[in-house]
């Protein structure tokens, strides 16, 4: 309830006209499903977190433009960047941070339940959005995932089990499990490893939350999966995109 009054505000005061007027509107987006792909990047999708509900505060002082340059730099396949203020300190200011210094995909990390926020998402150079299947009815995930694929985005859909991959639709592009559980925080890239299977094989799969060392990726390469999403592990180094680069 607290984001659609949220929505509400923001869509009064800059009308989707408006958004559209931005220079970041019209831009060819890149390709996330692309990026991973390619063989010369490492697969990991770098996050650029604050703060969470599980942790509280994990670097509230990090500049987006430079370490989202360093995580590039270091070989990352895309970066997600969250933009929800209230629970995760994020902002419209660090994505465009983020988009203004490279030229890989960038991922809107936010909860998304309007189609508002697919146009901000362009607006404001990301070429991703994320859709949690645990928040949305499957209808509504889907007509979110049209506007999203009419507006040029590519659509993650993450999920946390089995069942909630009857919310699929063909607009998506990537499947992605996250490894915490958003009811307790619990983490575990067993997760990941036991609904592997269940995915169709048309979906990029990638896995999400928890991964903090290189073996870990190397399990779930094994497995199948074709990108990491890691945010916490870097964030809390002062400088993220060293302990990346390490
Ligand atoms: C990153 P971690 O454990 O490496 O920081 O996880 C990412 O998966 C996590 O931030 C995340 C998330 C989300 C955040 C996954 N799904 C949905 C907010 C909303």
């Amino acid at each position: 309830a607290h984001k659609h009054i949220e929505i509400a505000e923001r869509s009064a005061m800059t009308p989707i006209s408006i958004l559209e007027k931005s220079p970041y509107f019209g831009r060819q987006t890149y390709s996330l499903r692309e990026s991973l792909l390619h063989p010369e990047r490492t697969g990991i999708i770098a996050e650029f977190k604050r703060r969470s509900p599980s942790k509280g505060d994990i670097n509230t002082r990090a500049d987006a433009a430079t370490v989202t340059k360093g995580y590039a730099d270091a070989g990352a396949s895309g970066l997600s960047i969250l933009t929800d203020e209230q629970f995760f300190g994020g902002s419209t200011a660090d994505l465009i941070a983020g988009r203004e210094a490279n030229q890989i995909p960038v991922l809107r990390k936010d909860f998304m339940v309007h189609d508002y926020q697919v146009f901000e998402a362009r607006a404001m150079g990301a070429d991703v959005i994320l859709l949690i299947a645990e928040c949305l009815e499957a209808d509504q995930l889907r007509s979110l995932a049209k506007t999203a694929k009419s507006l040029g985005l590519e659509v993650l859909m993450e999920i946390h089990s089995g069942d909630q991959l009857a919310k699929l639709c063909p607009e998506v592009d990537i499947v992605g499990v996250n490894n915490r559980n958003l009811k307790n925080f619990e983490v575990s890239v067993q997760t990941s490893i036991d609904l592997f299977d269940q995915i169709p094989a048309e979906f990029l799969k990638i896995s999400e939350s928890g991964i903090n060392n290189p073996q870990t990726i190397q399990e779930l390469k094994q497995v199948g999966f074709q990108g990491f999403l890691i945010g916490e592990y870097f964030m809390s180094d002062p400088e993220p995109q060293q302990r990346f680069a390490e």
